[in-house]
């Protein structure tokens, strides 16, 4: 009986309550009669800890015994959210626990929102990565991430006055789902120099001296995978001063300031994530906390290949290792490092080894987002690392100039090392030298990479290197988790959940799509979502938004080429024409909500200024009478992930208008689809695979082809640079101070009519606003609407994760599942 109640953890709603009570009393020590929403939810997650700790275990016991291939994601950002209901979920025992809370007087809601949002990413990066992650262990893949364990998530946004303030977001404070490994540690060497020798037999070694040493201890988080006993690991590294680094003699000569600051040198490693999306910036400690978390993961993954006492040709065999863009790039330099300096291979041996282990994803174009290190920075933090790239492009380029003799520009341009002032080392190269397949992550972004930036190594390489895999999203958490009415309602009509896991299913609602009663159905769920949403917005912002108004969402980081700019300014005109209407006019005018969401970069002062557009906008149009509900807008502060699970459902269009060209998938459009909202946008990243998916009747598409874009941006400067008529109609209104002091956006609008319009928001403005006109006009036909809702989520099977992660383990990884068994 006892070994039944401890593996089993409970499998009902009695035991659940046993197990509260238990944790509750014993565990946190608290009283059942002082017992709050909080100590309900460290009671409630302890009580799921400990079921995932069961499968957990014997998915690590069953992968380490059967010793096939493993695949390990590199991730320098793991966005995951909650974790509470999507364990709850997984596991299937939502409703025992919902069921046993209210029996203690909780509701299930109230308690799952008590927990803090693990919010150790960006963006769309970081969020793809936790997708993955669900997706792996669904569909039972020995896998493997690995991460840092940022004491610092992204910052908490807050608005005051309009403008954005960045809070600090410290969240490890009693966070039950990670589990420190102590007895886990790596040593990570930084600065030193290189020596070289001849050993014994007459072979050259370099041997790497005289750095400081910095301590990796590992934080392992269990992913549970959905319906399934996989339950796979995720390690964080988190950095400590190495035992020698506290330094005795100084602290007890009474320098204790000089002692303590060492220890805190080595501990800002881990201390806080980078907040910048797609823009780099080479700071050290950024460099630093690349190759601290790249050296102990790979220390980590090696320790486990030898225990196998495999011969180092089988590496490959046994471990994938998948780089999310290139900020992992010196894991591929590491392993070259380990293998010849280490474990005395010879070069060509060991690159083989090393290239047929990595694969890199890369995730923008933008040349501003393109890695690149100072040959200094990297010569002092990392010598022997520099001196192996420097050797892998010797050797590359002898290779090049063999297959393209006397093309020294060709050589230039391929090079790893770029020959400004200062000399940088550009890690995209490296990436594509190292690994055996490169791909994007959606069809044109992936033709795009082949096009430009990496033309050259696609000649080089042949097109076989290059793939494409476009990006998903888990059904789990973005249909299920965000929205437990429809993916019940989907389930009433394809008799079951298995939908959840094979999502290409919910074809078969296309059957239903004139079903009245379903219909009806369909309809009520997106108003009971709207409420929700109306109500989260009155309790946080104050206003009262009508939930039967059209509500228009951009929720993603704020950024130029998103053009959240061209957002507010039809936000504007929409505002200036209505204030120009007859009472008579104003009748027909569609309601709207026009709602944002997103943070800047803190040092990304255009950015910065689009919300306090935004914010001013909202702050003149909701009080003007004038207006009333015809209008409303607004700033949703601190966007993130378990935001975004109430906002999705609760979306009627969203806003996905990036340049053409610029954004290299996307997936919040997916998820809004998902959730029977329309979207507008323009043919970029993923939205034109959604077209292809879901038909172009069903999506408002508008705007500039991404191939007309470079002669665009050409003839901005080269012909008179004409303003779009209606757009000029909005820069009045701002330069009239209509929303506050115009010299505060005096340098947005300057950046379209002055400095060239670099992302045609002037070009675009025209059919944006008549496509705008043209979702008002589609949104009273209510019928017709929900029939493109309905038929899209039908045909939204392709955007699961689980596909994509198949698409990886066949054509990049070569791995297979494996089951886990009782
Ligand atoms: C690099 C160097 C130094 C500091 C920060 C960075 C950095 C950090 C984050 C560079 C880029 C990022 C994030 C990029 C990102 O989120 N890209 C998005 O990836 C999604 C998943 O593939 C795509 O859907 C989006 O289109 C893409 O913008």
């Amino acid at each position: 009986a006892w070994r039944k109640y401890s593996a089993a953890g409970f499998s009902n709603k009695e035991e659940f309550e046993k197990e509260l009570v238990r944790h509750i009393e014993t565990t946190l020590a608290r009283s059942l009669y002082n017992c709050d929403e909080s100590a309900a939810y460290s009671g409630t997650a302890l009580a799921f800890r400990d079921r995932l700790i069961i499968d957990w275990n014997k998915t690590q016991q069953r992968q380490t015994f059967n010793d096939q291939k493993r695949v390990y994601y590199l991730s320098l950002e793991f966005l995951m959210g909650r974790a509470l209901d999507n364990a709850m979920l997984n596991v299937g025992q939502k409703e025992a626990a919902r069921d046993g809370l209210r029996d203690l007087g909780f509701r299930i809601e109230d308690i799952i929102s008590q927990e803090h949002d693990a919010a150790l990413g960006n963006g769309g990066l970081g969020r793809l990565a936790a997708c993955l992650l669900d997706s792996l262990a669904t569909l039972n893949y020995p896998a493997w991430g690995y991460g840092l364990r940022y004491r610092y998530g992204i910052f908490k946004q807050e608005i005051v006055n309009g403008y954005q303030m960045e809070i600090p977001d410290y969240w490890l404070d009693n966070n039950p789902w990670e589990f420190p490994r102590h007895e886990i540690t790596v040593d990570i060497q930084f600065y030193g120099c290189v020596r070289k020798y001849q050993d014994e037999n007459g072979r050259i070694v370099h041997s790497w001296e005289d750095g400081e040493i910095v301590q990796a201890v590992a934080y392992d988080v269990p992913i549970p995978g959905y319906g399934t006993k996989t339950t796979n690991n995720l390690r964080l590294w988190s950095s400590k001063a190495s035992s020698g680094e506290f330094d005795f003699q100084k602290f007890n000569a009474g320098d204790y300031e000089s002692a303590v600051a060492d220890q805190q040198s080595a501990e800002t490693i881990s201390a806080v994530l980078y907040p910048n999306d797609n823009l780099e910036r080479g700071k050290e400690l950024r460099l630093k906390q690349q190759y601290f978390w790249c050296a102990a993961s790979l220390y980590d993954i090696v320790r486990r290949f030898k225990k196998t006492k495999r011969a180092w040709s089988e590496f490959p065999d046994q471990v994938a290792i998948q780089l999310n863009d290139t900020h992992p790039t010196l894991a591929i330099v590491e392993l070259q490092r380990i293998l010849i300096d280490i474990e005395g291979l010879e070069w060509d041996e060991a690159w083989v080894i090393v290239t047929k282990t990595f694969g890199y994803t890369n995730h923008t174009v933008l040349p501003e987002a393109l890695e690149k290190w100072s040959v200094l920075l990297m010569q002092n933090l990392l010598p022997r690392h520099l001196q192996i790239i420097y050797d892998v492009n010797l050797f590359f380029l002898q290779s090049v100039e063999k297959r393209f003799p006397n093309d020294r520009n060709m050589l230039a341009r391929v090079s790893v090392i770029e020959e400004t002032h200062p000399k940088m080392v550009r890690m995209a190269h490296l990436a594509i030298i190292g690994s055996h397949k490169v791909n994007g992550v959606a069809e044109l972004h992936s033709d795009l990479i082949k096009a430009t930036i990496f033309k050259d190594f696609v000649e080089i390489y042949g097109p076989d290197r290059f793939t494409n895999v476009t990006n998903g999203i888990t059904p789990r958490r973005w249909l299920h988790q965000a929205n437990p009415k429809l993916s019940a309602l989907i389930a009433e009509k394809l008799g079951g959940y298995e939908f959840l896991t094979d999502l290409t299913l919910l074809d078969k609602l296309e059957a239903f799509v004139d079903d009245k009663a379903f219909r009806e159905d369909w309809a009520r769920i997106k108003s009971a979502n709207k409420l929700l949403l109306a109500r989260y917005i009155k309790d946080t912002t104050g206003f009262d938004v009508n939930p039967n108004a059209l509500f228009d969402v951009q929720v993603k980081r704020i950024h130029e080429y998103k053009r959240q700019q061209l957002n507010i300014f039809g936000v504007i005109h929409r505002y200036l024409s209505i204030k120009a209407m007859s009472a008579d006019e104003r009748k027909k005018v569609v309601p709207r909500v026009s709602i944002f969401g997103g943070k800047a970069a803190p040092g990304y002062w255009m950015a910065k200024t689009v919300i306090h557009l935004i914010n001013n906008v909202a702050s003149v149009v909701n009080k003007d009478p004038e207006i009333g509900d015809l209008l409303k807008v607004i700033f949703i502060e601190d966007y993130n992930v378990s935001k975004a699970e109430i906002i999705c459902p609760a979306s009627d269009i969203s806003e996905h208008i990036s340049t053409a060209g610029t954004e290299a998938s996307g997936t919040s459009n997916m998820k809004f689809v998902l959730n029977g909202g329309l979207i507008i946008g323009t043919c970029d990243g993923a939205n034109i695979e959604i077209t292809r998916e879901i038909g172009e009747q069903n999506i408002f598409l508008f705007g500039t082809l991404a191939e007309d874009v470079e002669d665009l941006r050409h003839r901005h400067f080269y012909s008179d640079f004409q303003l779009d008529a209606q757009l000029e109609r909005v820069f009045n209104a701002i330069k009239e101070d209509m929303f506050g002091d115009a010299a505060d956006f005096a340098a947005l609008t300057a950046s379209i009519e002055e400095h060239g319009d670099y992302y045609l928001v002037s070009d675009d403005f025209n059919s944006y606003v008549t496509t705008h006109e043209m979702v008002d006009e589609t949104f009273q036909n209510k019928e017709k609407w929900l029939a493109k809702s309905i038929t899209s989520v039908a045909r939204m099977g392709f955007f699961s994760t689980d596909r994509v992660i198949n698409e990886y383990a066949d054509s990049i990884w070569n791995v297979e599942p494996l089951e886990v068994k009782d």
